[in-house]
Formats: C-alpha cells, structure tokens, sequence
C-alpha cells in the first residue's frame, strides 16, 4: 500500500502534466462529487450554490487540487506535511474521514476523462496508492 519509489515517480511526471490543468480537475471533480454523493453538500451548506460550475465549486475545487499539488512535494512525508490541514479537517471542520476516498474516486474519474492517454493503468494504480495515502494523512489527527 505504501508508495514505491516507482510510484512516486510516475506520480511526480503525471502531476507534471497536468499542472497547467489544475483549477478546471479539481473543480470538476468536486462538482462531480457533490452530484454524485449529494451528502458530500452537507459540509458546503454555508455556500449560495453548490452546482457544477459555480463559483465557490470552481474557487475550491483551486484550492484542493492547489494542496495537492503542494502534497506532491511532500510525498516522502505527507503525515508531516498534511499535519496542518489534518487538524483542520479534524477538528474545525469535522469531515467524516470516509469522505476523503470519496473525493479521491471523484479526481481519479476526473483524472480518466480529461487524460485518456496519460492515464495508463500504471499511473492509474500510482495515484489512486498517493491519494490514498493522502486520506491517511488527512486522517491521521482524528484519533
Ligand atoms: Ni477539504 C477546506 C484540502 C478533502 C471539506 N480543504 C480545505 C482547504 C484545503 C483543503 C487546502 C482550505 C484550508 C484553509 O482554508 O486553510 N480537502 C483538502 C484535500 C482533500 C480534502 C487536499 C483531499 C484530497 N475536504 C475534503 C473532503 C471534504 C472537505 C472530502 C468534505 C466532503 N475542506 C472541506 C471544507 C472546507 C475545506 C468544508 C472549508 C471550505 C470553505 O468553505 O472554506
């Protein structure tokens, strides 16, 4: 389950990639989670509109794929370098730790779609086994 040195690798060049593509992936992943999951909206009821496409969608969606990209960077050690945002989640924002894999679904879907070629089975495996380690991490102040 831990990332290969392989892995890390394939990860760090996909993420190369579609870096230029970051704001439009995340925002399309989180619109598609909170069609898809709908009881995903309930941390984002303070929004005035949660559809695909809107603005606080679009602004948010930025900002997760933006740490992501940044977890990139740290992915020798993302429970050190996700320690902050941990906390948050856990105790300021009380996100169900289930919601993590969730959205991890969501941006491998999103990641399929908009990269068909790139996409490999290999990448595919590498960064489903990041972003779960990712959820770990994120999860990690919970208990
Ligand atoms: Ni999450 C805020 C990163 C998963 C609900 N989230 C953030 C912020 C970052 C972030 C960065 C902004 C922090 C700040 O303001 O300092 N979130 C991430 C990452 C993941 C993730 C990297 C997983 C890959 N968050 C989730 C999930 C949910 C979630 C799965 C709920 C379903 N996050 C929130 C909420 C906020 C948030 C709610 C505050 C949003 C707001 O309105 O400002």
């Amino acid at each position: 389950m831990s990332l290969t040195a392989k892995d890390k690798s394939l990860v760090k060049a996909f993420w190369g990639k579609i870096a230029s593509k970051s704001d439009a992936i995340g925002a399309e992943a989180l619109g598609r989670m909170l069609v898809v999951y709908p009881q995903t909206k309930t941390y984002f009821s303070h929004w005035p509109d949660t559809s695909p496409g809107s603005a606080p969608v679009k602004k948010h969606g930025k900002t997760v794929m933006g740490a992501l990209g940044e977890a990139v960077g740290k992915i020798d050690d993302l429970v050190g370098g996700l320690s902050a945002l941990s906390d948050l989640h856990a105790f300021k924002l009380r996100v169900d730790p289930g919601n993590f894999k969730i959205l991890s679904h969501n941006i491998l879907v999103t990641l399929g779609v908009n990269f068909p070629g790139d996409f490999t089975a290999e990448v595919h495996v590498a960064v489903d086994k990041f972003l779960a380690a990712v959820a770990a991490a994120l999860a990690d102040k919970y208990r």
